[in-house]
């Protein structure tokens, strides 16, 4: 059993949909960020950047427990251990799947975060600001879009890769930008939120 800290935003949706997705049982361990609670010093103990989400395993590694913070880390820790193929075990496509899970995590979302705090959450307009950032996720979606032509999925199967970009494709992909011009991102989008564990895991809680 592991706990799942985390909280409704796109990193959190990545780790509960991976939970959902391992069929390994977890308890969902709400942080309400609005209200500060990722400073609390028990939480910083796991995620020393106060960013959720993070996990406690309680059967790690040879039964120790672990702590993990990172959404991307915690993707490929639960896959691994899920051993479901949502993290491949061939080492070759292990390969491929780092680099799509790493781009997703650290170049994806973090741009991601960039362009809803200048289109939706800063309250201010700076036009510069918000021309370049739909400029960057355009370019994004239409390199997935590429991807997505060639392959059902980002690796071809079903992966950690998909569930690193999806909620920030779900939230501003599909709500805020539209997803008409890119057309096998909407068929990948569509696909992925139809799954069972992807509908559990948006389920609002707190
Ligand atoms: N690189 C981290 C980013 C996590 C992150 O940005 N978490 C945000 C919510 S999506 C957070 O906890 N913000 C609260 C804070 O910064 O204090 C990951 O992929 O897990």
């Amino acid at each position: 059993m592991f706990e799942l800290h985390t909280w409704m935003t796109d990193n959190g949706y990545k780790a509960r949909q991976m939970a959902e997705e391992s069929g390994l049982e977890y308890e969902l361990k709400p942080v309400n960020i609005r209200e500060k609670q990722q400073f609390e010093p028990a939480f910083l103990k796991i995620s020393p950047g106060h960013k959720i989400p993070a996990i406690i395993d309680h059967d790690g590694p040879g039964g120790q427990t672990v702590t993990l913070c990172e959404s991307g880390a915690i993707l490929k820790y639960l896959g691994q251990k899920a051993d479901n193929g949502l993290y491949p075990s061939d080492p070759v496509k292990q390969v491929e799947a780092d680099q799509w899970l790493f781009y997703g995590s650290a170049q994806f979302t973090t741009l991601a975060q960039q362009y809803g705090l200048f289109w939706i959450r800063l309250g201010e307009e700076v036009p510069r600001a918000k021309e370049h950032y739909e400029g960057v996720m355009r370019e994004m979606l239409g390199m997935y879009d590429q991807r997505l032509a060639e392959n059902e999925y980002v690796i071809g199967d079903y992966s950690v890769c998909d569930i690193a970009v999806y909620p920030d494709i779900h939230i501003h992909g599909v709500n805020d930008i539209g997803l008409d011009d890119y057309p096998n991102v909407k068929r990948w989008h569509d696909a992925i939120e139809a799954r069972p564990a992807v509908q559990k895991a948006w389920v609002p809680f707190g």
